[in-house]
């Protein structure tokens, strides 16, 4: 009960969260071709997502950016930590309490790493009883951040004098944002990625917000055919289609095109060696290859989807592999390009139907 509870404040505070992002930094820009990343969480939605983040690349600004945010997140959270030891009457070392003075007073300073800082994180960090609270956090429902870990076991490279933030680090701070964009061109066309972090269970809160968006990219964990949810133990296979069904149908997404994703092949053709797909499906009477599962699930979701105001080349899927970038990177700009074009002739078609009335 309490764990529910508390499952659901986190489900509030994150979509709070998130309504603020979404007024701080306007979802759509004028100009940007918007794709939003959908899809079960494990499925790849952020590996794809990092794809177009590396050919749009992070200038070095960008990153050292970061660098301010990485000092002081990590300065927030051994307060955390220190603050809990302190609740629970757990003592620290004694030589590290005039180092949690110390830290306590940098938490308010600007941004400046000294060697210093983190020879004092690095002792606090590997303190007894900071780590027994860290490891106890779930339990104890302390609200770190999914990169506190990263960073302390990173200290060592982070507090170089001209440490420059790599793209892994920035990553790590990512996992941290509910809504994560990327700007990329390509021939001459700018395309914004937006990959949101965020509950299925919020999905249906803030959909609305997206209801510009030129396509979205739904990703399916082929390998999830084996696979069930730990609370309803529900088929996450199933969870997908329907999570599918729930947003591509909704009010807000029927304009925009699908590029429905079946993601992990490589994992899915493996694992049809060993677990027939008949176990996932009773009613699947074909052959466990390859080539007869994939077209059945592919009938099986398009089963799904309502054409809503899409022409047919507006709705497209692809069996894929997102660690492989050059395919990722064809797929995607070709049927962007692809539904570009059949908007812009839906749009001649109506405004021609709009002259020939008048
Ligand atoms: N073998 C293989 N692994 C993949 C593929 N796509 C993604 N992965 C791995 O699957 C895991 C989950 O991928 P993510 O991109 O984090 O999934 P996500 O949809 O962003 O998940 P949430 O953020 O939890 O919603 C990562 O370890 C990826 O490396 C794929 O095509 N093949
Ligand atoms: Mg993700």
């Amino acid at each position: 009960m309490l764990c529910g509870s508390n499952s659901q404040r986190q489900e509030q505070q994150w979509s709070l969260k998130i309504d603020k992002e979404i007024a701080d930094e306007r979802i759509t820009k004028e100009g940007m071709i918007s794709i939003l990343l959908l899809g079960q969480s494990g499925s790849g939605k952020t590996t794809i997502f990092n794809k177009f983040k590396a050919i749009g690349g992070e200038p070095t600004s960008e990153l050292l950016k970061c660098r301010d945010t990485i000092f002081l997140n990590t300065i927030s959270q051994i307060l955390i930590l220190i603050d809990r030891c302190n609740k629970l009457s757990t003592p620290l070392l004694p030589e590290n309490v005039p180092r949690c003075q110390i830290i306590k007073t940098r938490s308010n300073e600007s941004a400046h790493w000294t060697s210093k800082d983190s020879e004092d994180l690095f002792h606090l960090w590997n303190d007894p009883a900071i780590k027994n609270v860290f490891e106890k956090r779930n339990q104890l429902q302390l609200e770190l951040s999914n990169s506190a870990e990263y960073f302390f076991e990173n200290l060592e490279r982070i507090s170089k004098e001209d440490y420059v933030p790599s793209v892994s680090d920035s990553q790590q701070l990512q996992k941290n944002k509910s809504i994560n964009e990327v700007s990329v061109s390509f021939e001459g066309v700018d395309y914004k990625f937006i990959d949101i972090n965020v509950q299925n269970s919020q999905i249906r809160k803030w959909i609305h917000c997206f209801n510009d968006i030129l396509a979205v990219i739904f990703v399916v964990s082929l390998d999830d055919y084996d696979q069930y949810s730990q609370e309803e133990e529900v088929n996450k296979l199933d969870l997908s289609l329907d999570l599918y069904s729930e947003t591509t149908n909704s009010m807000w997404l029927q304009r925009s095109g699908i590029l429905l994703f079946f993601n992990k092949k490589d994992l899915f053709i493996e694992k049809l060696k060993t677990v027939p797909f008949s176990n996932y499906d009773a009613q699947y009477t074909g052959n466990n290859t390859f080539e007869e599962t994939s077209a059945y699930l592919q009938n099986k979701f398009m089963a799904k989807t309502h054409k809503g105001y899409r022409s047919d080349n507006q709705i497209q899927s692809h069996f894929v592999n997102a660690l492989d970038v050059s395919e990722i990177m064809r797929t995607v700009f070709t049927d962007t390009k692809e539904i570009l074009l059949s908007k812009v002739m839906d749009l001649c078609g109506q405004s021609n139907t709009a002259n020939m009335e008048n």
